[in-house]
């Protein structure tokens, strides 16, 4: 029931933002895996195949914009990775894609934008939280914007995944809700390890989000007078922005039941409030949409008017036959008035044929269970997940706003009912 960390590289440590994390986790009494699993660095000049305008020297190989090489990158275990690159640009960045069993066509970008400074020197730039599964992985490494000269690249796993957990399933007949699991957050300090976990790094997840989301850090998550609040900060200094991610995995996974959220969301246009539900047997960018995705609060602050807070919250299913990069996902939405000063209830009832989607008790949207795995991966277990985003493919879709300062994401409770 604890996260196994494999933390102990120099290079990682050298980051105040895992240090925190060590030192946290080592009070919280977290184990340290003594194994630690060794990556070498992979010299890219060693690539396998590359578009035509590619150069190679003896040392670096140079890519031009739009252009890529791939190369075949051994992966020791499964879990969350830093990756590493060393090279130079003047304007262009990198970004690495997952070329493993990719029958569906897809793009699988798990670093977004590493870029470097614009001095032309070589150096190294990283991405942290990459998800990757053991295994042997084409990476094809693209060049944007400008040509860029890469020397190597180098994986350190910062977490391995943790796949053992207790899984709650919930009964779904009779008439009466009755409570099963729940956090009312009621302790203040960090939130409870028992039952969260976080995910860390900014690799982009999946959306080309632009924060950094940290672990074991008050500043962005912390249960105070009975409420959990995200919380996301700008940094002065180089205008990163740090949050966080707490999620069950590794910890308890749901099948079925009532899940809410009791929540107050912030308006400011650039930020992504969620509240979800992702399969358990995620693993990497190719086991998603497989494991299905029940988005059950999700808000936008560019729909949410500054003033009276009214705007909208989505709920939305995801599944390999039906998800957002396919631009045919099946979600509904429901307008609210005061979503940032007062709490509402955002809840799904998910039962073993269909999915409700309900605000404050009132229903408005339904998912169907149809032919087959494709459409209807919820049968199995799934996490719950907790996270402010910045920016985005969606969040960020209308910009950020200059003036949002440290925006809160407010929840008094998550609580999962079954049904007897
Ligand atoms: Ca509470």
């Amino acid at each position: 029931m604890h996260q196994k960390l494999l933390f102990l590289k120099l290079n990682v440590l050298l980051s105040g933002k895992f240090t925190a994390l060590v030192l946290m986790c080592s009070l919280v009494g977290c184990k340290q895996e003594a194994n630690e699993v060794e990556t070498d660095l992979i010299q890219v000049e060693n690539y396998t195949t590359g578009t035509d305008h590619v150069q190679k020297t003896e040392t670096y190989v140079r890519i031009p914009a739009d252009n890529h090489i791939t190369i075949n990158v051994d992966v020791p275990a499964t879990g969350r990775y830093q990756v590493e690159v060393f090279g130079s640009s003047d304007n262009g960045t990198i970004w690495i894609e997952d070329y493993i069993n990719n029958t569906d066509d897809r793009t699988y970008n798990i670093t977004g934008d590493i870029k470097f400074a614009h001095n032309n020197s070589f150096h190294s730039s990283s991405m942290f939280g990459s998800p990757l599964s053991e295994g042997s992985h084409p990476f094809k490494i693209h060049a944007k914007n400008d040509t860029v000269n890469i020397d190597w690249i180098k994986l350190t796993p910062i977490l391995v995944h943790d796949s053992t957990y207790e899984v709650l399933e919930q009964k779904m007949q009779g008439s009466q809700w009755d409570l099963v699991w729940s956090d009312e957050f009621d302790v203040n300090g960090l939130p409870d390890t028992s039952k969260w976990s976080y995910n860390i790094g900014n690799w982009g997840w999946g959306n080309n989000e632009l924060q950094y989301y940290t672990a074991f850090d008050e500043k962005t998550a912390r249960v105070e007078d009975g409420n959990l609040i995200i919380q996301a900060h700008q940094d002065k200094s180089d205008s990163t922005w740090t949050s966080a991610r707490l999620t069950t995995q590794g910890k308890f996974g749901f099948k079925y039941g009532k899940i809410e959220f009791r929540a107050k969301v912030p308006h400011d246009r650039g930020t992504w409030a969620a509240g979800w539900l992702l399969g358990s047997n995620y693993k990497d960018e190719i086991s998603w949409p497989y494991c299905g995705e029940i988005d059950v609060l999700e808000c936008v602050g560019y729909e949410i008017n500054d003033t009276t807070f009214a705007g909208l919250n989505h709920a939305t299913c995801h599944t390999r036959k039906y998800y957002f990069k396919q631009g045919n996902q099946i979600g509904s939405d429901t307008t609210l008035t005061h979503m940032t000063d007062s709490f509402h209830t955002y809840a799904v009832e998910w039962h073993p044929d269909v999915i409700y989607g309900l605000v404050d008790g009132k229903r408005y949207y339904t998912y169907d269970k149809n032919a087959d795995d494709l459409e209807w991966p919820f049968n199995k277990p799934q996490d719950i997940i907790l996270n402010l985003a910045i920016g985005g493919g969606w969040g960020g879709a209308k910009g950020l706003d200059p003036n949002m300062d440290a925006p809160q994401y407010i929840l008094d409770y998550v609580r999962v009912y079954d049904l007897k």
